[in-house]
Protein backbone atom coordinates (compact mmCIF):
# COMPACT_ATOMS: atom_id res chain seq x y z
CA UNK A 1 0.00 0.00 0.00
CA UNK A 2 1.01 3.72 -0.45
CA UNK A 3 -0.14 6.82 1.35
CA UNK A 4 0.40 10.04 -0.45
CA UNK A 5 0.16 12.61 2.62
CA UNK A 6 1.60 16.02 4.10
CA UNK A 7 2.29 15.31 7.66
CA UNK A 8 0.87 17.62 8.97
CA UNK A 9 -2.29 17.60 7.70
CA UNK A 10 -4.65 16.31 10.50
CA UNK A 11 -6.51 13.99 7.82
CA UNK A 12 -3.76 11.94 6.42
CA UNK A 13 -2.92 11.77 10.55
CA UNK A 14 -6.77 10.42 11.10
CA UNK A 15 -5.37 7.65 8.09
CA UNK A 16 -2.52 6.96 9.70
CA UNK A 17 -3.74 6.28 12.84
CA UNK A 18 -6.25 3.59 11.50
CA UNK A 19 -3.18 2.06 9.74
CA UNK A 20 -1.60 1.69 12.75
CA UNK A 21 -4.03 0.14 14.55
CA UNK A 22 -4.67 -2.00 12.08
CA UNK A 23 -0.49 -3.39 11.90
CA UNK A 24 -0.54 -2.32 8.24
CA UNK A 25 2.41 -1.80 6.41
CA UNK A 26 2.84 1.10 3.78
CA UNK A 27 5.07 3.40 1.66
CA UNK A 28 4.65 6.76 2.91
CA UNK A 29 4.77 9.17 -0.48
CA UNK A 30 5.05 13.06 0.95
CA UNK A 31 3.15 15.54 -0.81
CA UNK A 32 4.57 18.71 0.13
CA UNK A 33 1.63 21.30 0.14
CA UNK A 34 3.86 24.26 1.04
CA UNK A 35 5.63 23.38 -2.66
CA UNK A 36 2.53 22.77 -4.54
CA UNK A 37 3.22 19.05 -5.14
CA UNK A 38 -0.53 18.79 -4.91
CA UNK A 39 -0.72 20.28 -8.30
CA UNK A 40 1.16 18.02 -10.45
CA UNK A 41 -0.35 15.70 -13.20
CA UNK A 42 0.91 12.65 -11.65
CA UNK A 43 -0.83 12.85 -8.54
CA UNK A 44 -4.00 14.85 -9.99
CA UNK A 45 -4.18 11.83 -11.55
CA UNK A 46 -4.89 10.25 -7.99
CA UNK A 47 -6.95 12.53 -7.05
CA UNK A 48 -8.44 15.14 -9.45
CA UNK A 49 -9.54 17.09 -6.06
CA UNK A 50 -5.42 17.80 -5.84
CA UNK A 51 -5.95 17.37 -1.78
CA UNK A 52 -3.98 14.72 0.59
CA UNK A 53 -4.69 11.72 1.42
CA UNK A 54 -4.79 9.21 -0.92
CA UNK A 55 -4.35 5.72 -0.63
CA UNK A 56 -3.42 3.43 -3.48
CA UNK A 57 -3.87 -0.30 -2.55
CA UNK A 58 -2.84 -2.66 -5.57
CA UNK A 59 -5.38 -1.45 -8.43
CA UNK A 60 -7.54 0.48 -5.56
CA UNK A 61 -7.09 4.37 -5.65
CA UNK A 62 -9.08 5.93 -2.51
CA UNK A 63 -9.23 9.32 -1.00
CA UNK A 64 -10.93 11.28 1.50
CA UNK A 65 -10.06 10.38 4.85
CA UNK A 66 -13.13 8.80 5.88
CA UNK A 67 -13.83 7.22 2.69
CA UNK A 68 -9.99 5.31 3.18
CA UNK A 69 -10.79 4.58 7.01
CA UNK A 70 -13.90 2.81 5.79
CA UNK A 71 -11.97 1.00 2.75
CA UNK A 72 -9.07 -0.12 5.40
CA UNK A 73 -12.29 -1.16 7.86
CA UNK A 74 -13.46 -3.26 5.16
CA UNK A 75 -10.31 -4.76 3.74
CA UNK A 76 -8.71 -5.48 6.90
CA UNK A 77 -11.38 -5.94 9.47
CA UNK A 78 -9.22 -6.55 13.03
CA UNK A 79 -8.85 -4.51 14.74
CA UNK A 80 -12.69 -3.08 14.32
CA UNK A 81 -12.58 0.67 14.43
CA UNK A 82 -16.61 1.02 14.01
CA UNK A 83 -18.77 -0.87 16.19
CA UNK A 84 -19.78 -4.57 15.38
CA UNK A 85 -22.00 -4.80 12.35
CA UNK A 86 -25.52 -5.17 12.95
CA UNK A 87 -24.76 -2.85 16.04
CA UNK A 88 -26.09 0.33 13.16
CA UNK A 89 -27.34 2.85 15.98
CA UNK A 90 -23.31 2.88 17.09
CA UNK A 91 -21.99 2.62 13.71
CA UNK A 92 -24.11 5.53 12.66
CA UNK A 93 -23.29 7.33 15.82
CA UNK A 94 -19.32 6.56 15.12
CA UNK A 95 -19.99 7.74 11.71
CA UNK A 96 -21.65 10.77 12.94
CA UNK A 97 -19.10 11.77 15.42
CA UNK A 98 -16.38 11.00 13.03
CA UNK A 99 -18.36 13.36 10.61
CA UNK A 100 -18.57 15.93 13.26
CA UNK A 101 -14.63 16.09 14.00
CA UNK A 102 -13.86 16.83 10.33
CA UNK A 103 -16.64 19.32 9.47
CA UNK A 104 -17.24 21.20 12.55
CA UNK A 105 -13.90 20.84 14.36
CA UNK A 106 -11.21 19.81 12.43
CA UNK A 107 -11.32 22.55 9.28
CA UNK A 108 -12.17 25.63 12.53
CA UNK A 109 -9.47 24.63 14.42
CA UNK A 110 -7.53 24.99 10.83
CA UNK A 111 -8.89 28.13 10.47
CA UNK A 112 -7.72 29.26 14.03
CA UNK A 113 -3.88 28.07 13.01
CA UNK A 114 -4.26 29.74 10.08
CA UNK A 115 -5.34 33.19 11.36
CA UNK A 116 -3.15 33.17 14.61
CA UNK A 117 0.19 32.85 12.14
CA UNK A 118 -0.21 35.88 10.82
CA UNK A 119 1.43 38.86 11.76
CA UNK A 120 -0.14 40.15 15.36
CA UNK A 121 -1.12 43.56 13.20
CA UNK A 122 -2.72 41.72 10.33
CA UNK A 123 -5.29 39.54 12.39
CA UNK A 124 -8.70 39.13 12.23
CA UNK A 125 -9.50 39.78 16.10
CA UNK A 126 -13.28 38.95 15.45
CA UNK A 127 -12.97 36.27 13.34
CA UNK A 128 -10.66 34.43 15.82
CA UNK A 129 -12.66 35.35 18.71
CA UNK A 130 -16.08 33.18 16.91
CA UNK A 131 -14.07 30.65 15.82
CA UNK A 132 -12.81 30.24 19.59
CA UNK A 133 -16.51 30.40 20.60
CA UNK A 134 -17.00 28.01 18.24
CA UNK A 135 -14.57 25.52 19.58
CA UNK A 136 -14.77 25.79 22.88
CA UNK A 137 -18.92 24.99 22.61
CA UNK A 138 -17.74 21.87 20.37
CA UNK A 139 -15.60 21.19 23.31
CA UNK A 140 -18.29 21.26 25.75
CA UNK A 141 -20.72 19.03 23.08
CA UNK A 142 -17.89 16.67 23.34
CA UNK A 143 -17.55 16.43 26.92
CA UNK A 144 -21.11 16.21 27.29
CA UNK A 145 -20.86 13.04 24.65
CA UNK A 146 -18.22 11.27 26.99
CA UNK A 147 -20.43 11.53 30.20
CA UNK A 148 -20.23 8.34 31.20
CA UNK A 149 -18.71 6.79 28.66
CA UNK A 150 -14.88 5.48 27.39
CA UNK A 151 -15.15 6.82 23.91
CA UNK A 152 -17.61 8.21 22.07
CA UNK A 153 -19.40 5.61 20.54
CA UNK A 154 -19.10 3.00 23.10
CA UNK A 155 -15.88 1.84 22.21
CA UNK A 156 -12.45 3.51 20.46
CA UNK A 157 -12.97 3.75 16.91
CA UNK A 158 -13.10 6.68 14.14
CA UNK A 159 -14.94 8.38 16.27
CA UNK A 160 -12.07 9.25 18.90
CA UNK A 161 -9.65 9.11 16.22
CA UNK A 162 -11.27 11.82 13.62
CA UNK A 163 -10.60 14.42 16.92
CA UNK A 164 -6.93 13.50 17.94
CA UNK A 165 -4.96 15.43 15.42
CA UNK A 166 -6.21 19.04 16.35
CA UNK A 167 -7.32 18.37 19.52
CA UNK A 168 -3.71 17.52 20.76
CA UNK A 169 -2.11 20.85 19.53
CA UNK A 170 -5.24 23.06 20.95
CA UNK A 171 -3.32 24.09 24.11
CA UNK A 172 -0.48 25.42 21.98
CA UNK A 173 -3.09 27.68 20.55
CA UNK A 174 -4.20 29.05 23.66
CA UNK A 175 -7.34 26.91 24.41
CA UNK A 176 -7.20 24.27 26.88
CA UNK A 177 -9.53 21.18 26.07
CA UNK A 178 -9.44 19.58 29.50
CA UNK A 179 -10.32 22.62 31.45
CA UNK A 180 -13.12 22.25 33.12
CA UNK A 181 -13.94 18.99 30.76
CA UNK A 182 -12.96 15.85 33.46
CA UNK A 183 -14.41 13.93 30.73
CA UNK A 184 -11.87 15.05 27.82
CA UNK A 185 -9.09 14.97 30.10
CA UNK A 186 -9.80 11.10 31.25
CA UNK A 187 -10.35 10.64 27.26
CA UNK A 188 -6.54 12.77 26.24
CA UNK A 189 -5.03 10.46 28.81
CA UNK A 190 -6.56 7.22 26.89
CA UNK A 191 -5.51 8.32 23.50
CA UNK A 192 -2.21 9.22 24.82
CA UNK A 193 -1.98 5.38 25.67
CA UNK A 194 -1.96 4.20 22.53
CA UNK A 195 1.43 3.99 20.67
CA UNK A 196 -0.82 4.48 17.08
CA UNK A 197 -1.12 7.94 18.77
CA UNK A 198 1.64 8.17 20.65
CA UNK A 199 4.41 7.60 17.49
CA UNK A 200 1.97 9.54 15.18
CA UNK A 201 4.15 12.52 13.20
CA UNK A 202 3.47 15.91 12.04
CA UNK A 203 0.83 16.55 14.94
CA UNK A 204 1.96 20.22 15.47
CA UNK A 205 1.03 23.93 14.96
CA UNK A 206 1.57 24.06 11.23
CA UNK A 207 -1.04 26.18 9.49
CA UNK A 208 -2.17 24.78 5.73
CA UNK A 209 -4.06 26.90 3.51
CA UNK A 210 -6.16 24.62 1.82
CA UNK A 211 -7.49 22.52 4.23
N1 LIG B 1 -12.31 15.74 3.34
C1 LIG B 1 -10.93 15.51 3.03
C2 LIG B 1 -10.15 16.77 3.34
C3 LIG B 1 -8.69 16.67 2.88
C4 LIG B 1 -7.98 18.02 2.95
O1 LIG B 1 -8.57 19.06 3.23
N2 LIG B 1 -6.66 17.99 2.68
C5 LIG B 1 -5.90 19.20 2.62
C6 LIG B 1 -4.69 19.14 3.55
S1 LIG B 1 -5.10 18.86 5.25
C7 LIG B 1 -5.29 19.36 1.22
O2 LIG B 1 -4.87 18.40 0.62
N3 LIG B 1 -5.23 20.60 0.72
C8 LIG B 1 -4.54 20.88 -0.50
C9 LIG B 1 -5.19 21.93 -1.33
O3 LIG B 1 -6.40 22.19 -1.13
O4 LIG B 1 -4.49 22.49 -2.17
C10 LIG B 1 -10.42 14.30 3.84
O5 LIG B 1 -11.04 13.98 4.87
O6 LIG B 1 -9.45 13.65 3.42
Amino acid sequence: MKLYDFLPCPFGQKVRIVLAEKGLSYELVEIDLTQGDQRRPEFRRLNPFGRVPVLVDEDTTVYDSTIIAEYLEDEYPEPPLLPAVGSSALRALARTWEDIADTSFTVQVGQLMLEMSKPEGERDANRIQRLQQWIEQMLTFLNHQLQGQDFLASQFSVADIGFVPRLLILKELGLDPAANRGNIDGWIKRMLERPSIQNLQGVTVQPIAGI
